[in-house]
């Protein structure tokens, strides 16, 4: 029988509303949803569904369960591994998530937040924080993305060291199945041992087990101050020893430690020229780093500052700069936070998001630093990251007058250099940002068999129909 797309649209215009069907048969531009963030993945969908309610999402995951047509879930389409696009075949269809977007509860005796898939993560932290409570995921991207595919990335960001990733801050989540039904695991609660945690299951998943669409999430008290530093270091070891000397001297109230090479703050500064330079001197390597606790600004900045004291006097860095206030604060952060679009304006380049445990780190960079320059010539290593957390994007960036097109095909070659080192170190190819379409055939070359058989079955068995993302994760 073949498959009649038109009738299928109509069906799926009586479910949800004519209105929230697009397709390119029918005249509308889809383009924002068949592309991915970084232009580097472009698909073709049978339709994009934009359904408002979890009933909607359960209506149009039975007609396409009914019908075998594959579906592809989508928050802010920010994710940078092609999970939330749909392959080239135009016989996927989209479901974005955005207009389920209601935070549903804050309830902040329990210091928790019912949350729909689509909600605007920054959207959350500004209820969160007029609620007086803080939702800690924090990144580049929180302007776009959403609390769904926040979960189904398992986002990581830059207050990890303290809060942890988007897993730990998980209580329960509300799932559509492949088949339609609505698995209902809502609970607020820090201690349940009754049998198999299946939440975990959808966190990080891609969305290839099923349609998130809503969670309960952890918040914490709303912290009062902030104290942000940004210190330059002679080398990657001895940003790792000011790591370990801040841990003792801030303990709980350390809550970002971020490096950055000079290249890197030389590419923001060429690409956002109003960036002032962070420090009178240049560094091999800085590092912004951020403490946060309930009491005052200036009690918290003191404290920053002494510890970094006792830091330059142990030899943990070379110089420092603190912020005097939240506006010189947010300079630093912006700094930060530019870096990708820095990298995205300045061309082509192949993006690693690798962990490695921190004692293993410099070594590590040192080595590829060495490597990469007699392998690839010309290569421009762009390395930053959340060392808090052992995790860096160690990007290499075009050699100059090499096209865009010739450098993306040295991927695989430029992929195996890293990434062999980092397997060999116990390390991981994907700290945050998953795995999707760029990385499916890679991580099957670097999981046992065993491992790879297990998800092989789970899949299996939530969607024996494989109609959740397909060509994504496996
Ligand atoms: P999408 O890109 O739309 O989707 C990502 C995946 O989730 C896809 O597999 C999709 O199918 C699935 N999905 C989406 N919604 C659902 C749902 N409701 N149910 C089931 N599956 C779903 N990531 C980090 O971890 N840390 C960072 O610091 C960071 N910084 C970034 C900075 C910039 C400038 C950019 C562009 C990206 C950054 N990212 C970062 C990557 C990206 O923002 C995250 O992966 C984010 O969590 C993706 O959310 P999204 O809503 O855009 O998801
Ligand atoms: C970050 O840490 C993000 O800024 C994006 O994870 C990293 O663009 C990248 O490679
Ligand atoms: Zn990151």
């Amino acid at each position: 029988m073949t498959f009649d797309s038109v009738s299928w649209l109509e069906q799926a215009r009586a479910l949800i509303g004519p209105a929230h069907v697009l397709s390119e048969a029918g005249g509308d531009d889809v383009s924002a949803h068949t592309r991915d963030w970084r232009g580097k993945f472009q698909g073709r969908a049978l339709a994009v569904l934009r359904p408002g309610s979890t009933a909607e999402v359960q209506a149009l995951v039975r007609l396409a369960a009914r019908s075998g047509v594959a579906l592809v879930p989508q928050g802010g389409n920010t994710g940078l591994c092609g999970a939330s696009v749909p392959t080239a075949d135009g016989l996927q269809a989209v479901l974005q998530l955005g207009r389920l977007n209601r935070v549903r509860e804050i309830d902040a005796e329990n210091n928790t937040a019912t949350v729909e898939a689509g909600c605007i993560l920054q959207t959350l932290q500004e209820q969160a924080a007029a609620a007086g409570r803080l939702f800690p995921l924090s990144l580049g991207a929180e302007g776009s993305c959403q609390i769904g595919g926040n979960i189904a990335t398992n986002a990581g960001g830059v207050q990890v060291l303290r809060y942890g990733n988007m897993r730990e801050l998980v209580l329960g989540l509300e799932v559509v199945l492949p088949d339609g039904e609505c698995l209902d695991l809502l609970r607020g609660l820090r201690k349940d041992n009754t049998g198999y945690d299946l939440k975990q299951l959808f966190i990080g998943a891609e969305g290839t087990l099923g349609i998130i669409t809503a969670a309960t999430v952890k918040l914490f008290a709303a912290p009062g101050a902030q104290a942000v530093a940004f210190a330059g270091v002679s080398s990657i070891a001895q940003a790792v020893r000011l790591l370990g000397a801040l841990r003792g001297h801030l303990g709980e109230r350390f809550t970002a430690f971020e490096l950055i090479s000079g290249p890197a703050v030389a590419l923001v500064r060429q690409y956002f020229p109003e960036t002032p330079a962070p420090l009178s001197g240049d560094w091999p390597w800085y590092v912004l780093m951020e403490a946060a606790d309930g009491g005052s600004d200036e009690v918290l900045r003191e404290a920053l500052q002494t510890a970094l004291m006792a830091c330059l006097e142990d030899g943990c860095l070379e110089d420092v700069a603190l912020a005097g206030n939240l506006a010189q604060a947010q300079t630093l952060w912006t700094l930060r936070e530019n870096i990708t679009h820095a990298q995205q304006l300045d061309g082509s380049n192949i993006k690693h998001d690798v962990s490695l445990p921190i004692s293993r780190i410099a070594g590590f960079v040192e080595q590829m630093l060495a490597q990469l320059p007699q392998a690839f010539a010309g290569a421009r290593p762009i390395v930053y990251g959340h060392l808090g957390d052992g995790n860096l994007h160690f990007n290499v960036s075009a050699p100059p007058g090499v096209a865009p097109d010739a450098w993306q095909r040295q991927t695989e070659a430029v992929n195996q250099l890293l990434h062999d080192a980092v397997v060999a170190l116990r390390g991981s190819i994907s700290a945050e940002h998953g795995i999707g379409q760029l990385k499916r055939d890679e991580m099957a070359l670097y999981k046992t068999a065993a491992e790879l058989a297990v998800m092989r079955r789970i899949k299996q068995a939530l969607d024996p129909q494989g109609l959740m993302n397909p060509g994504k994760v496996l």
